[in-house]
């Protein structure tokens, strides 16, 4: 019997009675000391999650972020003029945990604050995923037309970023305007493969909902593009000039700058109900690829996946690169023959390689980026890399690996982050990143970032659910773990 469920979320959008009665059938159901045990730890997250968004709305409310040391709020250029960033990206988990008054809290913010008519520098990925994933996440969970509509008028502003010779989209984008350009640190006026390989699911969606398929034409384009030219051995550099549509430089990664683009390959080909072939053929050569020329294992026996610069290998893993071992797992979820064990073995040790980037610094939190060379085995070597900043990719191959194999020692993983977190993390105002994992010295950063709601803070509370709790069946998480309808998106 399930614990806890949205399964019913069809039947009862904007019913009134929602929250308890959810609350109701969690209680009913609960009949072993395992599940008791369950509710217990899901409800501490539950707390984790109400502190880290009271202290916001106490502070920051309409601002980005929260400070949480100087308890005030942060802005910052990432979102052009956009505010609430924490809001948008925490509707969706103040909803999932019930969280009824500060769900309404924040909904109400975005119904009477939430301003789109602002001009400034906006990054186009950091929108897309973060507002336009938000917001559709919030419409397909509560069914309230409001969440749309702001959904679909901010798509419509990402539009003319495409407005490149080749249809590639710039990285930055004025949302009053309308002008673009790419990133001054972009190699040549490049545009950055994450990016704009990371639009295709939230693109599909604005279609779907508005009826008007300039949004899937504008991303089809962009596979067009890049099934057009060559790979070098296969894999796909980070930059790609938008007036020629060729490489810039071969860097290639699969953290930062690279991550989001496999991930969406693989969760297009599933949110189509595996009729985009396309994708999925992309998806396995673009993985054949990264096995035969990044993937490798350490003295130790470690497993990582190495970047690749022009042809010369750098023994570096990023955080950024630990959400593979997830996404490796899904697809190995729905592989074939020996296909199946092989990429679900690697999924595993993947995610093996980055518990041990935690395991071993001194707060049991993972560095910003660890290395594989000099007698170094998953740790920092240089200062600048040490930090860690409330990132969720461990975490969220955690839950993946557990929902697929059920192998205990992926809650037990995830128990230890929350014990790390709530010892080195939480402040008396809110959780704040920390600029040095190899020390227990407190060294607050003074930044919650919005994705620790979004992401950090729902991945270990549905590590800790039972498996139809946003099913990975009927859901698809955008890259901020913003959950999408499945099976309902076809491409015709
Ligand atoms: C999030 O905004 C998304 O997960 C994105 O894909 C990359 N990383 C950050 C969190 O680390």
């Amino acid at each position: 019997m399930p614990l806890i469920h949205l399964r019913k979320r069809e039947e009862t959008p904007g019913n009134p009675g929602y929250f308890e009665e959810q609350m109701f059938c969690r209680l009913q159901y609960i009949r072993t000391e395992q599940q008791v045990a369950l509710f217990l730890t899901s409800f501490f997250f539950v707390q984790m999650m109400k502190f880290a968004w009271d202290n916001y709305k106490l502070y920051a409310l309409g601002k980005n972020e929260l400070r949480p040391l100087t308890k005030n709020g942060h802005i910052g250029n990432m979102f052009g003029g956009l505010r609430g960033a924490t809001v948008i990206d925490a509707l969706d988990t103040l909803y999932i945990m019930e969280l009824e008054e500060e769900f309404q809290e924040a909904k109400k913010w975005v119904e009477k604050s939430f301003d789109l008519n602002v001009n400034g520098e906006a990054s186009l990925f950091e929108v897309n995923i973060r507002y336009v994933g938000g917001l559709l996440a919030a419409y397909y969970l509560t069914g309230e037309e409001m969440f749309k509509s702001k959904a679909l008028e901010l798509g419509e502003k990402l539009l003319p970023a495409f407005n490149t010779p080749t249809g590639i989209p710039r990285g930055v984008i004025n949302l009053g305007s309308g002008m673009s350009w790419s990133w001054g640190w972009a190699s040549a006026g490049s545009s950055i493969l994450a990016e704009f390989g990371t639009l295709h699911l939230e693109f599909l969606h604005l279609t779907e909902l508005s009826g008007n398929p300039v949004f899937t034409e504008k991303v089809m384009n962009i596979r067009k593009v890049l099934n057009r030219i060559e790979k070098p051995q296969g894999l796909y550099p980070n930059f790609l000039s938008p007036v020629t549509g060729n490489w810039v430089q071969h860097h290639v990664s699969i953290g930062g700058l690279g991550d989001s683009f496999y991930e969406y390959l693989i969760k297009s080909w599933l949110m189509s109900d595996k009729r985009d072939a396309e994708a999925k053929k992309m998806y396995d050569d673009a993985l054949e690829a990264i096995e035969k020329h990044l993937v490798k294992k350490s003295a130790g026996g470690l497993t990582y996946i190495a970047e690749w610069r022009g042809g010369i290998l750098d023994h570096k893993m990023g955080h950024l690169a630990c959400f593979s071992g997830g996404m490796i797992a899904l697809g190995a979820e729905h592989a074939g023959g020996e296909q199946k064990q092989q990429h679900m073995d690697l999924a595993a040790e993947i995610t093996h390689t980055c518990h041990e980037s935690y395991s071993r610094s001194d707060t049991k939190l993972g560095p910003e980026a660890f290395r594989f060379d000099s007698g170094t085995e998953a740790t920092a070597t240089r200062l600048s890399e040490r930090y860690y900043i409330l990132r969720p990719e461990v975490v969220e191959s955690y839950l993946y690996m557990w929902r697929l194999t059920h192998d205990p020692k992926y809650r037990q993983w995830g128990w230890e982050v929350v014990q790390a977190l709530e010892k080195h993390c939480r402040v008396e105002a809110g959780y704040s990143g920390i600029r040095d994992v190899y020390t227990t010295t407190p060294n607050h950063d003074n930044m919650q970032q919005s994705f620790f709601l979004a992401e950090t803070l729902k991945y270990l509370y549905l590590l800790f659910c039972e498996d139809d709790v946003l099913s990975l069946e009927d859901w698809v998480f955008n890259t901020e773990a913003h959950p999408l309808r499945d099976k309902s998106m076809h491409l015709d």
